[in-house]
C-alpha cells in the first residue's frame, strides 16, 4: 500500500490503533508500514506506575498521574475492550473495580495478543512534528532516550495518542509562595500513607478530587476539607470531611475559603490545614507539535475551541480527524466516561479512514458533523445526558467498520454507569463493592472479598486470590518482600 503512519504514545489510544491495524492484517488487508513511539521503557500509558514526579531520569516530564493504591474509578465493565473480555484476559471472572496493576496487566496482554511489538519504540520521545504542504508529508523527530540519539522520519499519517492528563493545571492561591504546609497537584500525588494524621484540603470536585479525598480517609488523615468552585460534590462523605466554598489565600498554615451564601455559606471561613492538593485537572499540552497541529480545548466530551465552528478552526471531526489538516488525527483527546472501549472506536474508524474504505468528507460536511455535537454537547446537563452523549458518539463510530462485530452495545454500558453513579452517591466509601454486568458475556463481576475500605494492598497477587484468608497471607508477603 506504502503509506507509512507514525502514532505517538503508546497508552490505551496509541495500542488500540496497533490492535486495530493487526487486525485488519490478520484478514488479509495490505496495511501501511506503523511505527509507534512511545516515551516510556513500556506500552500502558498512565497505567504504569511511576514513583517519580517532576522529570524523568532523561529530564523529560513524568508523563504519569496515577498513585499506589489507585483502584479504577468506573466498573471495568463500562471500558471493556470488546473484542477481549476480562475474562479472556484472566481466564475467569473477576470483580468489578479492579486496581491499576490489574488494568495494565489486561492492556498490555490485549498488545501482546496483536503481536506487534516491533512496532513500537520504547524509550523514545517525539520532540518535534511538522507538515510540508509541498510534500504532503509529516516530518517526526524523535529522540532515543536509552542512547540519546536523534531521529527523523517521514510520515503521510501522523496519529497523536500522547494523552491528556499529564501537564497539570496549577491554579494560584494568594500565599502559597509562604504557605508552611505542602501544595502538591493531584499529579504529583503518589501514596496516600504521606497523609496519614494530616488535615487535608482538596481543591477541584472531579475525579481526581472525590478518590484522592477518599484515598487519603482510607490511609488515616486527620481530616479533609473538600473546597469547591462551582458546585460541592455531593456525596455523603465521612464525619471527618467538611466542604466549603472555593479557596481565597493562605497564610502561616490557615487556609481561608469565600463565603457561599446562597449554599448556606454566609461568611469567609479559616481552617488550618497541612497539605492542600489541587485537584484542578490538566491542559491538553502537545509541545511536540507544530502550532498549526496543535489541538486547543479544554476537557470537555466534543473537542475544540469554545467558539469553534469546525470548518478548519482547529477542532475534530468524528472526534478524531483534525479539520485544519485531514492527514492528522487525535484519539483519546475527549474528557471521559468512556476509555478503552470509546479508543478503540476511534482506532478502528481512523483505520479505517487512512487505509481508504471511509472517505473523510469536504470542509462544509465536517463542519456540519461538529456542530451538531457542538450543540448538543452544549445542552447536555446531568452525568446521565454526558454518558449517554458519549455513548452515541463511540456507537456512530463503531457502525462505520468492522469492529461493531463485537457486539457492544453502549446501552447496556450507560445501564453499568447509572448503577455506578446510584452506588457512588448511596456511599461514596463502598461503590467499589458492588459488582456490575459484562455487557460482552453477561457474566456479573465476582464481589471481592475485602471491602475496598480494608483491602491496603493494591498488588496483582492479592486482587487476585480468591479468599479473604488467602489476601492476608499474601498481603503479609508482599509486606516482606
Ligand atoms: P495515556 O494513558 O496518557 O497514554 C499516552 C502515552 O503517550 C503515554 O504512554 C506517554 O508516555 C506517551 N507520550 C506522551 N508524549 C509523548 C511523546 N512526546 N513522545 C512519545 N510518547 C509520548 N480511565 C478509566 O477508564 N478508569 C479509571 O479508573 C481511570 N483512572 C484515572 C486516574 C488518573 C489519575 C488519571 C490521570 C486518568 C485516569 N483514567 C481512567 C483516564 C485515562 O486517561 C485513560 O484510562 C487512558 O489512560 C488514556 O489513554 P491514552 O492512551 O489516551 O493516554
Ligand atoms: P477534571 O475532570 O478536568 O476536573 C477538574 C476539576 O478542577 C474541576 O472540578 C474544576 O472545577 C476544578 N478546577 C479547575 N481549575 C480550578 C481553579 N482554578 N480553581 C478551583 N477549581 C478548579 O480533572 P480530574 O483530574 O478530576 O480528572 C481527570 C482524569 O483523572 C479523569 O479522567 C479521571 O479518571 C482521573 P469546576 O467544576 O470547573 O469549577
Amino acid at each position: 500500500m506504502g503509506k507509512s503512519v507514525c502514532v505517538i504514545g503508546a497508552g490505551p489510544s496509541g495500542t488500540a490503533v496497533l490492535r486495530a491495524f493487526a487486525s485488519a492484517k490478520a484478514e488479509g488487508a495490505a496495511i501501511p508500514d506503523i511505527v509507534c513511539f512511545e516515551k516510556q521503557a513500556e506500552a500502558g500509558g498512565l497505567w504504569n506506575y511511576s514513583w517519580r514526579t517532576g522529570l524523568d531520569q532523561h529530564g523529560n516530564p513524568v508523563h504519569n498521574s496515577m498513585y499506589r493504591y489507585l483502584w479504577s474509578n468506573g466498573p471495568k465493565e463500562c471500558l471493556e475492550f470488546a473484542d477481549y473480555s476480562f475474562e479472556e484476559h484472566f481466564g475467569k471472572v473477576i470483580p468489578s473495580f479492579p486496581p491499576r496493576e490489574v488494568l495494565c496487566d489486561y492492556i498490555k496482554g490485549r498488545l501482546s495478543k496483536a503481536n506487534v511489538s516491533d512496532w513500537v519504540k520504547l524509550n523514545t520521545v517525539v520532540s518535534t512534528t511538522t507538515w510540508d504542504e509541498k510534500t504532503k508529508k509529516f516530518t517526526v523527530v524523535s529522540r532515543n532516550t536509552e542512547t540519546d540519539t536523534e531521529t527523523t522520519n517521514e510520515f503521510d499519517h501522523v496519529i497523536c495518542c500522547s494523552g491528556h492528563f499529564s501537564t497539570p493545571n496549577v491554579p494560584y492561591f494568594q500565599g502559597f509562595e509562604k504557605f508552611e504546609g505542602r501544595v502538591l497537584h493531584a499529579h504529583d500525588f503518589r501514596d496516600a500513607v504521606e497523609f496519614k494524621d494530616k488535615r487535608i484540603v482538596i481543591i477541584g470536585t472531579s475525579y481526581s478530587a472525590e478518590d484522592i479525598a477518599s484515598q487519603c480517609y482510607k490511609y488515616g488523615c486527620k481530616s479533609v476539607v473538600c473546597s469547591y468552585r462551582t458546585a460541592p460534590m455531593g456525596f455523603h462523605w465521612p464525619d471527618n470531611f467538611k466542604t466549603l466554598p472555593l479557596l481565597t489565600k493562605v497564610k502561616g498554615n490557615k487556609a481561608f475559603f469565600r463565603a457561599d451564601a446562597a449554599r448556606g455559606y454566609p461568611e469567609e471561613t479559616c481552617e488550618e490545614v497541612d497539605a492542600i492538593i489541587l485537584c484542578t485537572g490538566y491542559q491538553h499540552h502537545f509541545p511536540f507539535l507544530a502550532d498549526e497541529l496543535r489541538l486547543k480545548t479544554a476537557n470537555r466530551l466534543c473537542p475544540g475551541p469554545a467558539e469553534a465552528k469546525g470548518d478548519g478552526d482547529g477542532t475534530l471531526y468524528k472526534g478524531c480527524v483534525w479539520d485544519k489538516n485531514p492527514n492528522l488525527f487525535y484519539l483519546g483527546m475527549q474528557d471521559q466516561w468512556y476509555t478503552f472501549n470509546m479508543f478503540d472506536a476511534q482506532a478502528w474508524w481512523v483505520r479505517d479512514a487512512i487505509m481508504g474504505k471511509i472517505q473523510i468528507p469536504e470542509k462544509a460536511a465536517m463542519s456540519e458533523w461538529f456542530q451538531k455535537w457542538r450543540a448538543e454537547e452544549n445542552k447536555l446537563e446531568t452525568d446521565e445526558d454526558m454518558f449517554t452523549y458519549q455513548g452515541n458518539y463511540v456507537t456512530e463510530l463503531m457502525n462505520e467498520t468492522d469492529y461493531k462485530k463485537h457486539g457492544l452495545d453502549c446501552a447496556k454500558v450507560n445501564a453499568n454507569f447509572n448503577e455506578w453513579e446510584h452506588n457512588k452517591h448511596d456511599n461514596i466509601m463502598t461503590f467499589r463493592d458492588k459488582s456490575h454486568k459484562s455487557v460482552l458475556t453477561g457474566n456479573m463481576g465476582t464481589i471481592h472479598h475485602t471491602p475496598w475500605i480494608e483491602a491496603m494492598d493494591d498488588s496483582m497477587k492479592c486482587y487476585m486470590t480468591d479468599t479473604r484468608e488467602e489476601y492476608e497471607q499474601e498481603a503479609a508477603k508482599q509486606r516482606q518482600e
